[in-house]
């Protein structure tokens, strides 16, 4: 190639990222009342700056390589701040290494860019090997907190075992998402941690954690549940005892883990809960998101828990890195009462769904509770068939 052939494609490649950046959103016809998708991802690999890609010198990349490529972006905490949508987007390089960095968008539904550099996290004295899922969080001590998780070679393994890791959750803390400062990681008696949230409000005077005990990486073991806990500080956050606030269950969609996701939305009748359920297929995993409500008093007390799942991977969303996966870790209110709700599809991209309060405390006071066995299902259908068709006239 050259010098000016190279010019020419470095031009072109500038100009077609920028009209895939601005390509305007837009709703899925069709939707369920409940929430609105939309058409595009809001966050693809694509979407990452071309100069954290490409090498943009023509003498030291006569070719024009992709030099690091970004291999997926997905899993982000959210926050409406300074009245931006940002995104606190789990970018994944082709070397499997996760990194957070932001991405704002005005409207939180389409033109997401992100900020030059990818945020430089502060290691602890043993240092992450990889770093993903940041849930954000506003706390009513002042700080903007991050919980994630750290994942660490697991020592007490044999040799030959080059999988086995253990997740633990780590912390940092900021008030303008640029510095961020480094917190030890939470203790607890747990030997793996994942979907650690920190809730938003003091509880009994203490920083109240959401938590997700497992006895293995991958398998929940004795464990399992999300799990709940409070610490009497924060900078050496240590929680004593957690209780199971919403455990698994045979035959639902929550059989194999399941992990709370953001920072709950708190509204007039209680605390709104977004959490992700898995269960075991002969396809593999397969992750869906589901919702309940807890006390605002009490958030260890469920009010609610509508059966089933809220939304599951769809079209393009069941396919990817991990196929048939959607998992959430940020939704953000706005002051019109509506819900953006960012999740990931099969550990690639990010999507919205658009709701509002009033459409999901509707949702999780009025979806009947799982009955655990097909016979209270088929009643739960026949009820509402009763009522409509005595709506409609017929018997
Ligand atoms: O690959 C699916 C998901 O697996 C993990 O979630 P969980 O801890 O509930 O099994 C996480 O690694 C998550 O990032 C990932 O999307």
């Amino acid at each position: 190639m050259t010098r000016t052939e190279f010019d020419q494609k470095v031009q072109r490649l500038s100009k077609d990222h920028e009209t895939f950046l601005s390509t305007k959103n837009v709703k899925v016809e069709r939707g369920n009342g409940i929430y609105q998708r939309y058409v595009n991802p809001v966050v693809t690999a694509a979407h990452t700056p071309l100069f954290w890609r490409y090498d943009l010198n023509y003498k030291t990349n006569p070719f024009l390589m992709e030099r690091i490529s970004v291999n997926g972006t997905f899993n982000s905490g959210a926050i409406e701040h300074n009245g931006k949508i940002l995104l606190l987007v789990r970018v994944e390089g082709t070397d499997r290494k996760s990194f957070f960095a932001v991405a704002e968008s005005q409207n939180g539904i389409d033109n997401f860019r992100f900020w030059d550099y990818p945020i430089q996290l502060a290691e602890t004295s043993d240092a992450d090997i990889n770093v993903y899922d940041m849930r954000l969080v506003k706390h009513e001590d002042g700080w903007i907190y991050g919980l994630f998780c750290t994942e660490r070679k697991d020592p007490n393994v044999p040799r030959t075992d080059t999988s086995s890791a253990i997740a633990q959750c780590g912390i940092v803390r900021t008030k303008n998402l640029l510095e961020w400062e480094r917190l030890p990681d939470l203790v607890t008696k747990s030997p793996q941690q994942r979907n650690v949230v920190l809730h938003p409000e003091f509880v009994h005077g203490k920083y109240a954690f959401y938590t997700r005990p497992q006895d293995g990486f991958i398998e929940a073991g004795s464990g399992g549940g999300i799990g709940w806990g409070l610490s009497e500080k924060i900078e050496n956050a240590v929680i004593d005892n957690e209780t199971i606030i919403d455990d698994r269950a045979y035959h639902t969609i929550k059989e194999v883990k399941n992990g709370l996701g953001p920072a709950p939305i708190k509204t007039a009748k209680g605390w709104l809960q977004l959490a992700h359920g898995v269960r075991n297929t002969a396809a593999g995993l397969r992750y869906v998101l589901y919702m309940f409500l807890t006390d605002l008093k009490d958030p260890t007390k469920v009010l609610a828990r509508p059966g089933g799942y809220f939304l599951a991977p769809d079209g393009i969303e069941r396919v990817g890195d991990v196929s048939n996966v959607v998992f959430s870790n940020g939704w953000v209110l706005r002051a019109n009462g509506e819900v953006l709700i960012y999740y990931g599809s099969s550990d690639t991209r990010m999507h919205v769904a658009v709701s509002t309060v009033d459409q999901l405390l509707d949702y999780v006071l009025h979806t009947p509770e799982d009955g655990l066995r097909t016979g209270i299902s088929v009643q739960q259908r026949i009820q509402l068939i009763k009522k409509n068709l005595e709506l409609l006239g017929r018997k």
